[in-house]
């Protein structure tokens, strides 16, 4: 057995073939991290220990993630192309350890021919620091892509939470029951530092999608599987909504009694705001 055949790295690699397979990862575009279960890295470290460098060389994250102290991730490497994870993990992938101030990071694993972690790394941590608070450790995915008539629609539709949400929760009966707490939008801003990364945690603490105008998506789940089907659910949305517009624009459309009727159905709560 290699590091490389472990669940959560095999569970990794799934979802780097799917999202390939998708048209949201041109070049180096998106990147994805999974905060590694205590038990996972206990394991690693004990089968694995010759293969694990304890350097000892420390990193600033450049964001503040005490809550993340001691932490363990599973990351995609700045650089790298989503659809080259699977036939080379060691070099397209990192294992880091945060320290136990939550300011810096070392690299335990991966990276081979050389590179750092994601240059979204910030944000995926202050996503992961806000999620394990408000999900009580649940979520362990934070995913970024590039899909593109989600990102079509930043072009056209105003920049705000509801409108996005409302057009979105409108395309597919299921969406939502999928996203009832809506999701969230940001203007354009400057990627892979910490005032995106702090925009978008504040967000992460009411959505699990969190759209970048002009620049792609966050989701955040408690699984791969959940987390890519948020974000295929969303594109998905989103696609539907391009067509509709490209053919003249709504003649029909699910009402707010649908709505309402879906979530009692459904036994789930949506989120105020976003209705009338
Ligand atoms: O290249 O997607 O946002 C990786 C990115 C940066
Ligand atoms: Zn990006």
């Amino acid at each position: 057995m290699n590091l490389t055949d472990l669940t959560f790295v095999q569970d990794f690699i799934g979802l780097a073939a799917d999202a390939s397979e998708k048209e949201w990862h041109e070049r180096n575009g998106g990147n994805l991290s999974y905060r590694i279960r205590t038990e996972e890295m206990d394991f690693t470290r004990l089968r694995f220990a010759p293969e694990l460098k304890e350097t000892g060389e420390w990193t600033r994250i450049g964001v503040s993630v005490p809550e993340l102290a001691a932490e363990c991730f599973l990351v995609t490497g700045s650089g790298k192309f989503m659809q080259h994870v699977g036939e080379s993990p060691e070099e397209n992938l990192a294992i880091v350890q945060i320290d136990t101030r939550g300011e810096n990071y070392c690299v335990l694993w991966g990276l081979e021919k050389g590179g750092r972690p994601t240059s979204e790394f910030p944000t995926h941590l202050m996503n992961h620091a806000v999620k394990k608070r408000t999900t009580d450790g649940l979520h362990r995915v934070i995913y970024h892509a590039h899909p593109v008539d989600t990102i079509a629609l930043t072009f056209v539709l105003p920049l705000n939470n509801r409108t996005f949400t409302r057009e979105l929760w409108s395309m597919i009966t299921e969406c939502p029951i999928i996203f009832p707490e809506g999701i969230g939008v940001l203007p354009w801003m400057m990627p892979g530092g910490r005032e995106i990364a702090e925009a978008t945690s504040d967000l992460m603490k009411t959505f699990n999608v969190v759209v970048w105008a002009h620049h792609g998506v966050f989701c955040s789940g408690a699984t791969f599987d959940e987390a890519f089907g948020l974000m295929d659910t969303i594109e998905k949305a989103a696609e539907i909504a391009v067509k509709v517009r490209s053919m003249g624009g709504k003649k029909n459309d699910i009402t707010m009694k649908n709505l309402k009727d879906l979530a009692k159905e459904f036994d789930v709560t949506l989120n105020p705001d976003m209705l009338d």
